[in-house]
Order: structure tokens, then sequence, then C-alpha cells
């Protein structure tokens, strides 16, 4: 059986997840596209013979998909994901599920009223060796119980118009995501400090930035983002606990030794850091969809980070330390 899915937005995530279903992803057909760019929309369409709209929501109408993946801006992913629930498909949305908890709540509400879950976050972390390795070691009780974890998030480069609320709600979301699912635990606090920003970064941007975030258990989690670090992607955690630590990323790769020096590849961006991730994440998407069940990261984790998000802008933007709070988690997330 095959899976026919549609992609809303075609810009650089979009096209690495049509190549890849297109091409990598068994039980997949990717048999439309669409953007309001319509040209490069064009483009990456007649690569996979799929067909083409300047309107996501004529994509979703359209009776050829049966599961859609949003990568359109985060601003549009609440109008599209209602869309998927309203027409009854299946969606995989990238993160964020959307940039505002009001509009989270939403995608909650219409999601609820269903009998079953339909739409996956693209949380890729959660599907790579590393991360799970890491859960697993805490789990099988390695390391104890967890005190702090330490992250550290780097860009090399920011694109045009990038601000210091979204190195929060876009990069920083991820490491709020591992920190609930690698803890089990809620975020319950933000803090956001400020060093001297780098002058490397542009104008007006607070870059680098240090978000404390505490949990429901006492824990304690500092986030370096850092997203014009200049050297490449770079993405490490430690994690402490009461008899041992746990750490990812120090060191990936080979290391090649010669003429008394060593050297080994950071990764350009995190299309190649996280490849195998996005290709576990979509290959599990399009079977469990197949299957008639979506079990990846859910609308409820797609609503508390951005709930943490939030906060932390609130906090990276008043100087001070906010809380966090959530509504009752729905059944259907239990
Ligand atoms: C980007 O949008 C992503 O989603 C990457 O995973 C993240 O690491 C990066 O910082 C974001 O800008």
């Amino acid at each position: 059986m095959t899976l026919r899915i549609g992609v809303v937005g075609t810009g650089m995530m979009g096209q690495d997840h049509v190549r890849r279903l297109a091409t990598s992803v068994p039980n997949a057909e990717v048999v439309a596209v669409s953007d309001v760019n319509l040209e490069q929309a064009k483009r990456v369409g007649e690569g996979v013979g799929a067909r083409v709209f300047s309107d996501g929501h004529d994509l979703i109408g359209d009776d050829q998909v049966q599961a859609v993946l949003i990568a359109s801006p985060g601003f549009t992913h609440e109008e599209f994901t209602l869309a998927c629930l309203a027409a009854d498909k299946p969606v995989l949305c990238e993160k964020p599920l959307a940039p505002t908890i009001d509009a989270c709540l939403r995608v909650l509400e219409a999601e609820t009223a269903k009998p079953r879950r339909q739409v996956q976050v693209g949380f890729m972390r959660r599907y790579d060796d590393g991360f799970r390795a890491m859960k697993e070691a805490l789990e099988a009780g390695q390391v104890g119980r967890p005190l702090l974890l330490h992250c550290r998030h780097r860009n090399a480069a920011t694109p045009p118009g990038f601000t210091s609320d979204l190195m929060i709600t876009d990069s920083v979301v991820h490491d709020i995501d591992v920190t609930r699912w690698l803890l089990g635990q809620e975020v319950v606090a933000a803090n956001v400090l400020k060093p001297r920003p780098s002058s490397k970064a542009p104008e007006g941007l607070q870059d680098p930035q240090l978000v404390l975030l505490e949990t429901a258990e006492g824990a304690l989690v500092d986030v370096e983002s850092f997203v014009n670090c200049q050297y490449g992607y770079d993405i490490r955690y430690e994690l402490v606990g009461e008899t041992g630590t746990v750490s990812l990323g120090e060191l990936a790769g080979v290391q090649v030794r010669q003429q008394e020096r060593y050297q080994g590849r950071i990764p350009t961006d995190w299309r190649e850091r996280f490849g195998a991730a996005y290709q576990r994440e979509l290959q599990e998407w399009v079977t469990g969809v197949l299957q008639g069940q979506v079990s990846g990261p859910s609308a409820w984790d797609g609503y508390a980070t951005t709930a943490v998000a939030e906060a932390a802008v609130e906090s990276l933007n008043e100087d001070r330390r906010t809380t966090v709070e959530l509504v009752e988690r729905p059944a259907l997330y239990a």
C-alpha cells in the first residue's frame, strides 16, 4: 500500500522532505506540492511528478491527497493543520505546531473532538540515534536521578530577518522538546540571560542567549543558543545525574590524525546533522498512518513546547524569570 502525500511549503525543509519522501521512504508518494512562490513549487513538483498548487488549502482539499506534510512558515501552521483536521487527513506539521499558545489550543480543541490522534509535530531529534541512546541510558538507571542538563545549540549564521525572539521560538524549541521528552517532566519556569552580543551577529540580535529552564521535579536545564557562531552546526548535550553523566555530540564521526594534528567534520546545518533522524521520522510516520495510527510527537507536545517558548520570550524581553502554566492534559494525549 502507498500513502499519497501532499507537501505544503517548498522552501528549504519542504524540498528536503519532498526529496526524501520521493526517493527513500518506502510506501510514500508525493502527489502534490504547494507554495505561495508558485515558480518554486513548480520546480519542486515537476521533479517528482506532483501536482502543483499555489494555495495550501487547495492541496489539502485535493482528493488525491491522503495525508499532508506542512513545511510552510510557522505562522501558517495553525490554519493548515486545522484544515487537515477538518478534512480528516493525518498531518505531519513541522515545528512549531503554532507560534502562540492560543493557536496551539485551537488545534488541541479540534483534534480532541476526534476519536484518535491525527497530528504529529516535527520534533525530529527524538528520532536521532544519539538522543535515543541518551534517553535509554537515563531510563536504564545508568546515571541515576537527573539533576542538570547542559545543552549547546549553535548555528553558523542566521538568515536575513532572524530575530532574538526567533532564537527561542525557532531554535530553542527543539531543546525544550528534548528536555520534556528526555526527562519526562514539564518545564515550569524560564529565565533568559544575555551575555554581550557577538560582533559577528547582525546589529540588534541578542546572540548568544542563555536560556535557563526549571522542570517540575526540580532539574535545571541551561540552553546556550548561539546562532552566529561562524564555524558550523554544533549540537552538544550533557546530562548530569546523581551517579554519572551521559553526553552527546562532543565528537561525531571520525577523527583523522596526521602530521601532529587531528581533524573531524562539523555539520553545515541541521539537514546534515539530523539527516538520519528525518529519514526515520518520515518512515515511521508513513508506516503509522498506513496502519491507522499516529504516534510521534503530539499536538500536546507542540502546545507545551510553545507555552515554554512563549514564557522564555517574555523573560528575554522583560528581563525576569517567568513561569509556565499548562491547561489540563486531555485524555487523547495520556
Ligand atoms: C532550524 O529552523 C531548525 O529547525 C533546526 O533544527 C535548528 O537547530 C535551527 O536552530 C533552526 O533555525
